[in-house]
C-alpha cells in the first residue's frame, strides 16, 4: 500500500473515523464486498455489508425521511432510493438491485444534506491517466476519457487538459483489489469504479476497478460509460435516483456516438459551475492583445481580464477569466512567458511578476522584475518571449530588448539593445511575442502579426495585411 494517504491526509486509525462520516467517498476497505474470496455466507449478510457500504447510518437525509415515517432502516433507504416499496424486507427484487454492477461511491451522502457542494475553484483542471489497463490500447483509453470529459465540458466553462506527468487535479489509474487507497476494489464485477469529491491529493481522483474487462463497445464494461460517470463525482455531484440520470449508481452502457447529457446532470453539473458562455469574440490579429504566452501544445492569449486558450488537441479555442485560474492576479496581463524546463508560466503586471505551475492556481507572492536584471526605471514591460533554443528570454520595452539568460540566472551581457539591432526589420514595438515550437517568433503590435525568422534575421510573415 502507498503511503500517500497517510502523509497527506491523516493516519489510518483517524482515517476510518472521517470516512464514516464524510460519506460521499468510496465505500471502505473492511466492508467490501467479495466475491470469489467470499466470506459471506448468506444474501442477508452480503445485504447487511451492502447497506452499510452504499447507506451508512446515521444520516441526517435518513432521519428526515425517518421522521416522515417513510424511512425506518437503510434497507428501506435503499428501496426509496430505488423507487422500491419501502417494505424494508430483503425481497428478489431489492436484493437483485444490489448484485448489479455498480460505483462504489455510497448513494447517500452527507454533502447532499447539509447542502454544502464541493466544488473545484478553478475552471481549468489538469488530468493525468497514470497507468493503463491491458484490456484496451492505449489511445482507445485516452480516447474515451477525453470524450466522457468533454461530455462535461460541453455544458460547463469548465476546460480540461492532460498532464503526461506530476501531479494533477484528476489521477486517473486502474488497480485491482488494493490498490494505494483505503478503498479496495473487490474483483470482477460489483463496484467498477470510483471517484473522490474535488479537494486536495485524492480529491478529484479516479480509480477504475482492473479486475472488470474495460471495452470500447458494448460489451462488458464500457470504458466510456463508467467514466463518463466517475468524471461527475470528481467535479462533485453525487448519485440520483433517477434511473435515467448519468448519476445513477447503476451501470448502463451508454453509446458515445448520439448522447447527450440527461437534464438532472446538466442541472446538477451548472448549479456548481454555470453554463457554458457561448458567445464570445475570439482574438484575432485585428484585435489587440495584451500578451501571449506558447506552452509545450498550446498558445495563451491575454486580453484585459479574459485569456483565451487554444491547445492543438482540442479543436476548439476557449475563453476563460484569468482569475477563475489563477488567483491573485490583477486584471490586466503586460507580458507573459512559459519556461518549459520547469514548467513555470510568468505574468507580467507593471513592475511585478508572478510564477504558475503553468494553470495551478497559487503562486507564492509577486517578485519585483529586478530580479531579472530590468532596470528599476522601468515601469513595466511591453512583451516578453522564451527562446527554447538558446535558453535566452527576451523582454520589450519600447524600441530595447533585454536578453535574459535563463540557466545562469543573469541578464546578457551587451544588453539592452534597440529591437532593430536585435530583430532586424521588425520596425515595430510590441505588445505580446512568443515562439512557437516551429521555431519562429510571432510579434504582435496593434493589430499587426509579424512572423519572424531568427536565422534569417528577417521578416518571413506580415499578416497586417488581413485586417
Ligand atoms: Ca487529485
Ligand atoms: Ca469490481
Ligand atoms: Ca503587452
Ligand atoms: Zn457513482
Ligand atoms: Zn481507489
Amino acid at each position: 500500500m502507498t503511503t500517500a494517504m497517510e502523509r497527506n491526509m491523516f493516519p489510518i486509525g483517524l482515517g476510518f473515523l472521517l470516512w464514516s462520516t464524510v460519506s460521499c467517498f468510496p465505500v471502505p476497505s473492511e466492508y467490501q464486498v467479495s466475491d470469489h474470496k467470499m466470506t459471506l455466507n448468506s444474501d442477508t449478510e452480503f445485504a447487511k455489508v451492502f447497506l452499510r457500504n452504499f447507506y451508512p447510518l446515521p444520516l441526517r437525509s435518513v432521519a428526515t425521511k425517518r421522521r416522515s415515517g417513510r424511512v425506518k432502516n437503510p434497507l428501506q433507504a435503499m428501496q426509496y432510493f430505488f423507487g422500491l416499496p419501502p417494505t424494508g424486507k430483503l425481497d428478489s427484487e431489492t436484493f437483485r438491485l444490489m448484485k448489479e454492477p455498480r460505483c462504489g461511491v455510497p448513494d447517500v451522502s452527507e454533502y447532499k444534506i447539509i447542502h454544502k457542494s464541493v466544488k473545484w475553484s478553478s475552471h481549468i483542471l489538469t488530468y493525468r491517466i497514470v497507468n493503463y489497463t491491458p484490456d484496451l490500447p492505449a489511445a482507445k483509453v485516452n480516447r474515451a476519457i477525453g470524450d466522457a470529459l468533454k461530455v462535461w465540458s460541453k455544458v460547463t466553462p469548465l476546460g480540461f487538459i492532460q498532464l503526461h506527468s506530476g501531479t494533477a487535479d484528476i489521477m486517473i489509474s486502474f488497480g485491482a483489489r488494493e490498490h494505494g487507497d483505503f478503498f479496495s476494489f473487490d474483483g470482477a464485477s460489483g463496484i467498477l469504479a470510483h471517484a473522490f469529491p474535488p479537494g486536495e491529493d485524492l480529491g478529484g481522483d479516479i480509480h477504475f476497478d482492473d479486475d472488470e474487462t474495460w471495452t470500447a463497445t458494448a460489451e462488458a464494461s464500457n470504458l466510456f460509460t463508467v467514466a463518463v460517470h466517475e468524471i461527475g463525482h470528481a467535479l462533485g455531484l453525487d448519485h440520483s435516483s433517477d434511473p435515467k440520470a448519468l448519476m445513477f449508481p447503476l451501470y448502463t452502457y451508454i453509446n458515445l456516438q448520439n448522447y447527450s447529457l440527461p437534464a438532472d446532470d446538466i442541472l446538477g453539473i451548472q448549479e456548481l459551475y454555470g453554463s457554458r458562455n457561448s458567445n464570445v469574440v475570439i482574438p484575432s490579429i485585428c484585435h489587440p492583445v495584451d500578451a501571449i504566452a506558447f506552452l509545450d501544445k498550446g498558445v495563451i492569449v491575454f486580453k484585459d481580464r479574459l485569456f483565451w486558450y487554444h491547445h492543438s488537441d482540442i479543436p476548439e479555442t476557449r475563453v476563460f477569466l484569468a482569475s477563475s485560474v489563477w488567483k491573485d492576479i490583477p486584471d490586466s496581463i503586460d507580458a507573459a512567458y512559459y519556461y518549459p524546463k520547469n514548467n513555470t508560466l510568468y505574468l507580467f503586471s507593471g513592475r511585478k511578476f508572478w510564477t504558475f505551475d503553468t494553470f495551478a492556481a497559487r503562486s507564492e507572492k509577486p517578485h519585483d522584475i529586478s530580479e531579472f536584471g530590468l532596470p528599476r526605471s522601468l515601469e513595466k514591460i511591453d512583451a516578453a518571449a522564451h527562446d527554447t533554443l538558446t535558453g535566452k528570454t527576451y523582454f520589450f520595452r519600447g524600441n530595447l530588448c533585454w536578453s535574459y539568460v535563463e540557466e545562469s540566472g543573469a541578464m546578457e551581457e551587451g544588453f539592452p539593445k534597440t529591437l532593430e539591432s536585435v530583430f532586424p526589420g521588425l520596425g515595430h514595438e510590441v505588445d505580446a511575442a512568443f515562439q512557437h515550437a516551429n521555431g519562429h517568433f510571432y510579434f504582435f503590435g496593434g493589430v499587426t502579426q509579424l512572423e519572424y525568422d531568427e536565422k534569417k534575421q528577417l521578416v518571413s510573415r506580415n499578416s497586417s495585411s488581413l485586417c
